[in-house]
């Protein structure tokens, strides 16, 4: 059984984050150490640790991630000039919050990202 992240208690709402969408799958709220205008996190409702934990009956929660990245880059005012979409993996890839996340950056140019 894995370990809840300080993730869980925010979506439970049992402690403060600017929440800007939840229904019954994701919660939206803004990064506490935004590295852009516009840096929110998107979770699944359940806890998956890390990309390498998706299973198929996940999809229906990472499908609405998606559509709900799309549907606050609007709101941001950031869907035209454009943003960035991240998930980062364990070590390697730099993840700190073991229950996935992706990162909706934007509002500034990024710069070409590969590393
Ligand atoms: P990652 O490195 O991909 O695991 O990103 C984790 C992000 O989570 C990092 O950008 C900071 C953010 N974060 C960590 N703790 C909290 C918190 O308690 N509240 C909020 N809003 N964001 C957090």
């Amino acid at each position: 059984m894995a370990e809840e992240t300080i993730f869980s208690k925010i979506i439970r709402r049992e402690i403060p984050a600017d929440i800007l969408f939840q229904d019954e799958l994701v919660t939206a709220f803004r990064d506490i150490s935004a590295q852009a205008p516009s840096h929110i996190l998107i979770v699944p409702n359940h806890l998956i640790p890390t990309v390498n934990d998706i299973k198929a009956s996940d999809e229906k929660a990472l499908g609405r991630m998606m559509t709900v990245a799309a549907k606050l880059a609007q709101e941001e005012g950031i869907a035209e000039d454009g943003y960035r979409l991240i998930m980062n993996c364990n070590k390697h890839g730099g993840q700190e919050v073991y229950h996935i996340h992706m990162h909706l950056v934007g509002g500034r140019p990024l710069g070409r990202m590969i590393a």
